[in-house]
């Protein structure tokens, strides 16, 4: 059995955007056709991350839908990761909800994304009923469905494991008490459940002994797109990521792709949320352009190509162009 699953919390546990501007260096910079998909094709892990998506096909989800599918067979891809805000604009109603089918079963039809979806909650998936996402009913409605609050993959095979983690409770300003859109309905407190998420992440980072960390999580930690960045994630859950060695922290929020690394932390900050809506403009970061390595207003996906050597990301636009590439070696 190749994958391990790990539950870290027995209870379960998305609004986002961001942009860039065609006269902007960075936007679409060297755009050129799939040359490194042949070649990291072989990797013994593939998958795809795309985020913020699910809008019953609408503002190009379906194009992404398609090209996904192509560069999934290229790849030969293991599984697919979502980074949050499953379901606009306000999650899912229940489990029986109609935009599961309409947002995802019918969209995703390719034959390559016949495969897990690997979710995480966003925002706008808090709007909704959240607990639903997490309902066994949905994966019996479609087998493909994987979605927890907090959780952990490990692919031996590769040496890597994957820590997804539940954003959202830590986001301050949602749970305020004027704030209408979110309800918090678990039955532990919210400082409760960020304790024990907290810990239960340190202790796993702590406990890992792969030699690729890779956290994954709805919402920004560096960013110059519309949201910007979440301090709450930069106070509280960055510096656990980088006292134990994670490489990359992928998530979704900002509806662009993006790259970022600066020279005061170790980590990768990749944005793939480029599902559907986009072209949101730029943010007001003060850290504007520090460490930018890559960004992109538009709709689009990561395809991510794995081996115990290398973690090989190329960020791909609706057309099949690869905008950017990361890749990472180690020995
Ligand atoms: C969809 O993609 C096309 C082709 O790239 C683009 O011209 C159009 O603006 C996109 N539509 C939306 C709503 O983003
Ligand atoms: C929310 O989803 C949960 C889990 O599927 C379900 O038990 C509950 O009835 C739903 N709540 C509402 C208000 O629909
Ligand atoms: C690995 C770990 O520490 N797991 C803990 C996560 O938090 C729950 C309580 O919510 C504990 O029961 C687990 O042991």
């Amino acid at each position: 059995m190749p994958y391990t699953y790990y539950g870290w919390i027995s209870i379960f546990m998305c609004v986002c955007a961001c942009v860039c501007v065609s006269s902007d260096p960075l936007c679409g910079r060297s755009a050129q056709k799939s040359s490194t998909a042949a070649a990291t094709a072989a990797a013994p892990l593939n998958f795809l991350v795309v985020g913020d998506w699910g809008r019953d096909g609408t503002f190009n989800q379906t194009l992404v839908a398609n090209e996904m599918g192509i560069v999934g067979t290229k790849l030969n891809i293991d599984y697919v990761i979502s980074t949050g805000d499953n379901f606009y604009e306000s999650g899912l109603t229940g489990p029986d909800d109609t935009q599961f089918t309409t947002s995802f079963s019918e969209i995703y039809t390719q034959e390559s994304l016949q495969t897990t979806w690997y979710s995480v909650l966003g925002n706008h998936d808090y709007r909704g009923n959240a607990t639903a996402q997490l309902d066994k009913e949905l994966t019996l409605r479609d087998s493909r469905w994987f979605c927890s609050s907090t959780y952990q993959l490990k692919r031996e095979l590769v040496d890597v494991e994957f820590f997804f983690i539940d954003t959202n409770p830590l986001v301050e300003s949602y749970w305020k008490e004027n704030n209408k859109d979110y309800k918090w309905l678990l039955p532990i407190s919210r400082e409760e459940y960020i304790t024990n998420e907290l810990k239960n992440l340190s202790i796993s980072l702590e406990a890992s002994q792969a030699k690729w960390k890779i956290a994954v999580g709805h919402h920004t930690m560096r960013s110059v797109g519309k949201h910007g960045e979440t301090l709450e994630l930069l106070d509280q859950v960055l510096p656990i990521l980088e006292a134990n060695g994670v490489d990359v922290y992928i998530n979704g929020h900002d509806h662009c792709l993006q790259h970022i690394k600066r020279s005061d932390s170790p980590l990768h900050f990749l944005t793939s949320g480029g599902g559907s809506k986009a072209w949101r403009g730029r943010g007001a970061n003060e850290h504007k352009d520090l460490g930018l390595q890559f960004y992109y207003d538009g709709q689009g996906f990561a395809a991510v190509s794995m081996a115990p050597s290398f973690f090989h990301m190329d960020f791909y636009d609706i057309s099949g162009n690869i905008l950017h590439t990361l890749h990472l070696s180690k020995n």
